[in-house]
């Protein structure tokens, strides 16, 4: 008979749940915490996708308990957000209730799932208790310095009524839009929150190092960063103060021909000449049109207009034209460049288009093409002749010593704009008095919480949505009058401390406070986290902005570790039959809850994590489900329909003792794909064997090898072999490494060279006793009948071979 998955996973998901199995134990010494990233619940509940990651971390919590470890195990909800805002504003409803529903049925495909979370972890970002910590964690930043307001640039969308970061743009036909919903996007000046995590770029980059990330996600993370290491040189200009430039090549200094400027730099206004005023304006008004990326692409033609002024090169005295181009980054270095046409491809491209001199300071074939190889210095005054290396090394001391240049670090990164005129979002705890100055909210008086009522709508002016409720905005602390900050946090700011969360939670949402004696024993015992699983879409921001907030929090003595992860994993996507990226304008989208209904949880795990590896992307099949599923079915079979027997036959010693040592080798690998097919080859080999003389401990140490991945089958057939259950509380199978030795090979017997039979034999056997079987061997006797044995040659436990006339 076939199982009946729809009996089964109802009778031990209620078993499970009434006794607590999955509850975080700490009664070890050895610990292990495993990781997902927790879902944003939106309204289209869990995708095929999450079940891949978390799948993963679930059979490796399951094995870690099953080693002897205290597991935690937890999921939340990463509640803020757009979506859920853009929901409130189309239907009128409060973005909190739509979303707690979303939580409901999320909680509940994960539970059928039967994925072993303490669900009594659970947390809400957007549960006040939660924020309550988000908005200290806040405070904190803002008493150590590492928070501000600014005037900056962002990106304003008047359609949806708020910034946004650069990551939720894009560029649709050369306009700027927002990710969501496809609206216009300009760039507008605006009073914002930001987070220094510029200070940290160091630590960010040193940290890296005592992790175990993948090293194409170190490398994200390290390009993100951009560190650059290179000098600025002074260069005085013919009417005005002194102009910086930064630049990683100052040996090439002699090859300046030019200077160019971004075109909001602070100077250009002061240094263009009136008859080019009106060029540079133009110009300047068409740059604010443009995105960083547009920039940033170097395959556009390039554009620029020439101030009329001039600077004077430090070394050789010559005039070079100062100009302003958009390929130069305000917020970069000093936001000016010494144009180098001959060695630089940008550089070139500007200097052909608008005809400036190109000079050339390295020795090339031809000087029809930029050259940014190595060669020896030309056209150089005291560096002729050398090396690039050398070269780079005595201009820096002569720049130096000349007081024109001095060393200087330049890093891509940009401080984290934290502010976003939304409502549904943390709320600073943050207050103005009259007079502009910032009060920070009593720590006692945390958290602000959002308030109530139905005006969630933009105010259009680029102010929070929040200013509309005028009795939450205005605050008389001891008869002083404050107004509160309107704008929100963004969702980023909840997901870079969440790992924290779930070690101060005991029931749902009740955190106990983090800053405290207690909270730190937790953090000691279970920081950092073990195993972080999620996709790659995080590799980049998210990932260094709660590296960011932890070590910030180990600085000022909240967390024990530095670094919160220790082993990160990207799970591949699952495409859809297609090959395609499961979407739902495509149709080609594949619901869990349907394929838990059809085939069960057991085999939509088992398949997805017998599809391939853990990191690779592949498409969804529908036979490949079907034969997860036809194979349950064959193990459940095995049991179902044999008896086993306590005394062992030695049959299946070799094989079983095999599975069991490679099998827990896979899984601390997290190679689960092959994991599987080992315990399908176990599966083979019993079946192999005569009926009812199966040993009884190599059937449950299978069965609880499978209970990682496929759980409620597991916990069945475990009380079918007349266990008590749980399976998943029981000692992981352990391999007998003496059986691992073959004592058995098969030897290959010839006559002049042909193969003409072969015997499976005991190892260790003598020439004579290999040569007599052979000789015994029926085809071997009638392949040497009416010849002479000329030569006898035995390769021992290999072959025999006799030669004959
Ligand atoms: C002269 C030069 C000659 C340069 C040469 C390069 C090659 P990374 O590695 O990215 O730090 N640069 C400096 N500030 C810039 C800005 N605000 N916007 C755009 N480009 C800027 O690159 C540093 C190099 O990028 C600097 O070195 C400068 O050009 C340019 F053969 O100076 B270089």
């Amino acid at each position: 008979m076939d199982f009946s998955h729809r009996a089964i996973e109802k009778k031990w998901r209620k078993y499970w749940e009434e006794n607590n199995i999955y509850k975080t134990t700490d009664t070890h010494d050895k610990k292990a915490y495993i990781l997902d990233m927790f879902p944003y619940p939106s309204g289209a509940g869990l995708h095929v996708g999450h079940v891949k990651g978390y799948t993963a971390t679930d059979i490796i919590a399951r094995y870690k308990r099953m080693n002897g470890f205290d597991v935690l195990h937890p999921i939340g909800y990463d509640a803020f957000g757009l979506p859920a805002e853009q929901y409130a504003l189309k239907t009128g409803n409060d973005p909190r209730e739509f979303t707690l529903k979303n939580i409901d049925v999320f909680r509940e495909q994960l539970k059928k799932l039967g994925f072993s979370y303490d669900y009594d972890k659970e947390v809400t970002t957007s549960d006040p208790n939660f924020y309550k910590i988000t908005q200290w964690i806040f405070e904190q930043f803002y008493k150590h310095g590492l928070a501000e307001i600014r005037y900056a640039t962002v990106n304003w969308c008047p359609g949806l009524g708020t910034v946004l970061a650069n990551e939720e743009v894009e560029i649709k036909n050369g306009q700027m839009v927002s990710e969501v919903g496809g609206f216009p996007v300009e760039k507008k000046p605006m009073k914002q929150w930001v987070l220094l995590i510029t200070k940290y770029a160091e630590k960010l980059l040193d940290g890296l190092d005592n992790t175990q990330f993948p090293e194409s996600v170190k490398e994200l993370q390290r390009n993100w960063i951009g560190k650059s290491e290179g000098m600025e040189v002074e260069f005085k200009i013919e009417k005005g103060d002194d102009l910086k430039v930064f630049t990683t090549r100052p040996d090439t200094i002699y090859g300046v021909t030019y200077l160019v400027l971004a075109p909001e730099n602070g100077i250009v206004p002061e240094i263009t000449t009136k008859e080019h005023t009106k060029e540079v304006l133009d110009y300047i008004d068409a740059t604010s049109r443009k995105s960083d990326l547009e920039r940033k692409d170097e395959s556009q033609p390039k554009t620029g207009a020439f101030t009329g002024s001039y600077a004077i090169h430090p070394l050789t005295g010559e005039k070079l034209p100062i100009w302003i181009s958009d390929y130069v980054l305000n917020d970069y270095g000093s936001g000016a460049v010494m144009g180098v046409p001959a060695h630089d491809p940008r550089d070139w491209d500007f200097a052909t288009k608008f005809d400036l001199p190109i000079k050339f300071v390295m020795e090339t074939k031809t000087q029809d093409k930029v050259f940014t190889g190595k060669s020896k210095m030309i056209n150089s005054g005291e560096l002729d002749g050398l090396t690039p290396k050398d070269a780079m090394k005595k201009i820096k001391d002569i720049l130096v010593k000349k007081g024109i240049g001095e060393p200087k670090v330049n890093y891509r990164l940009r401080d984290w704009l934290f502010s976003r005129q939304r409502f549904y979002g943390e709320p600073f705890p943050v207050l103005f008095d009259e007079q502009g100055n910032i009060v920070l909210v009593p720590e006692q008086d945390l958290p602000v919480k959002l308030p109530h009522g139905d005006y969630i709508k933009p105010s259009g002016t680029g102010e929070s949505p929040l200013a509309n409720f005028k009795d939450w905005v205005n605050v008389d602390l001891d008869g002083v009058k404050y107004r509160r900050e309107t704008n929100t946090m963004p969702q980023w700011a909840a997901s870079s401390w969440y790992f924290l969360a779930y070690i101060l939670t005991d029931k749902p949402n009740q955190l106990i406070d983090i800053n405290s004696p207690e909270a730190m024993e937790r953090f000691k015992k279970w920081m950092p986290v073990d195993l972080y699983v999620g996709g790659q879409e995080h590799a980049v921001t998210h990932l260094l902005y709660s590296r960011f907030w932890n070590q910030f929090l180990f600085d000022i003595g909240i967390v024990p570790y530095s670094e919160p992860y220790q082993k990160l994993i990207n799970q591949g996507m699952i495409l859809g039959p297609d090959g395609e990226k499961m979407s739902k304008s495509k149709g080609n989208t594949i619901s869990p809850d349907e394929i838990v209904e059809t085939h069960g949880a057991d085999t939509l795990r088992l398949y997805e994590m017998f599809m391939g590896p853990i990191d690779a992307s592949l498409p969804w099949s529908y036979e490949g489900l079907d034969g997860s599923m036809k194979w349950l079915n064959r193990v459940y079979r095995l049991i179902d329909t044999q008896t086993f027997t306590d005394t062992n036959n030695g049959h299946l010693d070799y094989i079983y003792n095999e599975v069991v040592k490679k099998v827990t080798s896979m899984i601390e690998d997290l190679k689960f794909n092959t994991a599987i097919s080992q315990l399908m080859v176990l599966v083979n080999a019993m079946y192999k064997e005569e009926e009812n003389t199966i040993y009884k401990p190599y059937v449950e140490g299978l069965i609880k090898m499978l209970s990682l991945f496929a759980p409620y089958i597991s916990e069945e057939m475990w009380a079918m072999l007349g266990n008590k259950p749980s399976v998943t509380q029981q000692q992981w199978p352990t391999f007998d490494p003496t059986k691992l030795v073959l004592t058995t090979t098969t030897v290959v017997f010839q006559v002049n060279g042909k193969v003409r039979g072969k015997a499976e034999v005991n190892k260790g056997l003598s020439k004579e006793e290999l040569l007599s079987l052979a000789k015994d061997d029926d085809n071997v006797k009638a392949n040497l009948e009416g010849k002479t044995i000329v030569k006898e040659i035995v390769v021992p436990d290999k072959i025999v071979n006799i030669v004959a006339k």
